[in-house]
């Protein structure tokens, strides 16, 4: 399978990145718990050095913690700074907060134990990700306000937006950005799945029956990936007139189930075997 998805502000978006990565302190690198490899972005992460940049992972909370752990385990083995979060949540973002926050400055020796006026320098820091994968909400998460728009589909931010998240740190909000070249093969079946492109972009009865064979709940009863789905959606109404399943409806429907964490927490990707550190 193969997704050719670029509205044209994604086109412009893309464009428009390349001069801000260079403008902050930080890249924040915003991929999904659930697909930690697809659903990050090489071509953009790879044109700012890995001291300036962080990894974070939202839907942690519709992850398997287990593989969570393990990916960040591999993450951090491999030289990246990774946090893995709820992004609609402000709670759990503290250590997070904490290392995007400004130094403050120190008050000189004999000065210390008096009150002075806070002296901190400001810091930005812009965020950068695949479309729909939770950068908005991120930023709204550690604003602890509803600043930048989000919503369940890609393509909500249409252009690049500073937002002022606490004192002395700004965080730029971007559109959602993709390969020019298209996605291909497995990676598009995840991509899909995740709901990082439009659901138009692409054959939802296939990307559902491939979820269904990945999920492995294909009933054995009824045999196939494809007869199960159906079953599905006969139980849920989705039934015409003539007595066909609606197979559009019901891969939509299986899809959404799976955005939203109904069918239990999952990770699709694999994380990679990395020895576990001594005492965790
Ligand atoms: N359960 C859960 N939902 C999340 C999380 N992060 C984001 N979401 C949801 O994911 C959807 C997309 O979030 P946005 O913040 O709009 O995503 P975005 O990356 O800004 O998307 P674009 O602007 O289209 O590039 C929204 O419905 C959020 O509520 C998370 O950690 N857990
Ligand atoms: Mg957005």
């Amino acid at each position: 399978m193969e997704i050719r998805w670029q509205p044209g502000h994604l086109v412009r978006a893309r464009r428009e990145l390349k001069p801000l990565l260079s403008q902050a302190r930080w890249v924040v690198e915003v991929g999904d718990a659930r697909a930690p490899r697809a659903s990050r972005d090489r071509l953009l992460s790879e044109q700012v050095p890995a001291a300036r940049r962080i990894v974070v992972l939202t839907h942690a909370d519709l992850a398997d913690p287990q593989a969570t752990r393990a990916w960040l385990r591999a993450l951090r083995a491999a030289g990246e700074e990774a946090y893995a979060v709820r992004a609609h949540r402000p709670s759990g973002l503290q250590p997070l907060q904490r290392r995007l926050a400004p130094p403050r400055a120190r008050p000189p020796a004999g000065l210390r134990g008096v009150r002075l006026g806070t002296a901190v320098t400001l810091q930005r820091a812009v965020v950068v990700g695949l479309p729909n994968v939770g950068k908005s909400t991120l930023i709204n998460a550690l604003a602890r306000r509803s600043r930048a728009r989000s919503e369940a589909r890609p393509g909500t931010t249409r252009g690049p937006q500073w937002i002022q998240a606490s004192e002395g740190l700004e965080l730029l909000d971007t559109p959602g950005v993709l390969a020019p070249m298209g996605v291909r093969g497995e990676r598009a079946y995840l991509l899909a799945a995740l709901g990082m492109v439009s659901d138009r972009s692409f054959p939802v009865w296939e990307v559902a029956v491939w979820l269904v064979e990945r999920l492995g709940l294909p009933d054995p009863a009824l045999g196939s990936a494809e007869a199960t789905l159906e079953g599905m959606g006969r139980g849920w109404g989705l039934v015409s007139r003539s007595g066909a399943v609606n197979t559009e409806e019901t891969a939509l429907r299986l899809l959404q189930q799976f955005r939203r964490g109904s069918l239990g927490r999952h990770t699709l990707e694999e994380p990679p075997r990395v020895p576990a550190e001594p005492g965790r």
